[in-house]
């Protein structure tokens, strides 16, 4: 039998240790090598610990590493969705009734508008089933997504840092693409509360700010919704908010993002890699003027 000498040993594990601290270890790992559905990129998901400690939640604070202790004591049971608006079949679904639907699994990045990504692996529905559902009247044009207001609950929405509740909105069209879903899990487990438990949206080819956590109404109307983020700041975040590495934030460039446990920053892709699904949908329109 061979001896692996101790110095050897004690090499090998300082070297094992520092490339799991930067994350090295999760983005060779064979068996985490996933491609996403209709995505030919390969994908390694970021750690399910970085996921879960390092996240944008305003309702309970600005500082991303508190996030998942202060959301610890936000209640979600029970909880339901209302669809209504233009829709020929109002429908008020509980988490239970949404649990019941078809599910799908999608590995998709999501690439914050701060210049930071990760790749998460996420369970759900695509939004169009319960669209379906609701049987969208033909005047509908958008889609208005309603949070949560709790301020009892979500201590940061005392403070006027955004407009409360946290609203988004898609066109109708976005919001029946196939790639757009309503999340319940995510690694295999039920959705955390920093993750936007018990429901949240997620369109991956957007900046994250549009991936609204916690929500509670869907409104299909005639109207372009008025969202949160670009009622605060109209001229640093659109209505659309596509991911595009050519259009720079007005205080940063998007060219490149820091992918969470990587070292170097890698570029940016147009519609965050999902250019050939999504770019007919702005085909007559000036990507520039609607960022
Ligand atoms: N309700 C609500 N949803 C939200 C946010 C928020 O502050 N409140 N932040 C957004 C931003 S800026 C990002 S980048 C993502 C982060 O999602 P994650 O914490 O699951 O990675 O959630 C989005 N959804
Ligand atoms: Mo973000």
């Amino acid at each position: 039998m061979q001896v692996t000498p101790w110095n050897t040993y004690q090499n090998r594990r300082e070297f094992l240790n520092k490339m799991i601290k930067i994350g090295a270890i999760a983005s060779i790992a064979p068996s985490q090598l996933i491609i996403a559905k209709n995505n030919r990129h390969f994908l390694s998901q970021t750690p399910i610990k970085s996921a879960q400690n390092y996240n944008n939640y305003y309702e309970f604070s600005t500082n991303k590493e508190a996030v998942m202790h202060l959301a610890n004591s936000f209640s979600i049971s029970p909880w339901s969705i209302s669809i209504e608006g233009e829709v020929k079949n109002p429908l008020t679904l509980s988490l239970s009734d949404i649990l019941d639907l078809e599910s799908v699994e999608r590995v998709y990045p999501l690439r914050c508008v701060e210049g930071w990504s990760m790749v998460i692996p996420w369970k759900g529905i695509e939004l169009r089933k319960i669209l379906n559902q609701a049987r969208v009247k033909t005047t509908a044009k958008y889609v208005k997504f309603v949070g949560t207001y709790r301020p009892e609950e979500m201590f940061n929405q005392r403070r006027k840092i955004l407009p409360w509740p946290y609203t988004e909105g898609l066109r109708i069209d976005e919001a029946m693409h196939p790639l757009t879903i309503l999340a319940t899990g995510m690694y295999d487990e039920t959705l955390s509360k920093q993750n936007g438990a018990p429901i949240r949206l997620v369109v991956p080819w957007k900046y994250g700010f549009k991936s609204i956590k916690a929500i509670q109404k869907i409104i299909v109307q005639k109207e372009k919704p008025k969202t949160s983020w670009n009622m605060q700041i109209p001229s640093e975040y659109g209505f659309y908010a596509n991911v595009n590495p050519s259009v720079a934030h007005p205080r940063w460039s998007q060219s490149r993002e820091v992918r969470i446990g990587e070292l170097r920053k890698r570029p940016t892709n147009p519609f965050n890699g999902f250019k050939n699904e999504v770019s007919h949908m702005y085909k007559n329109l000036d990507l520039e003027l609607n960022f």
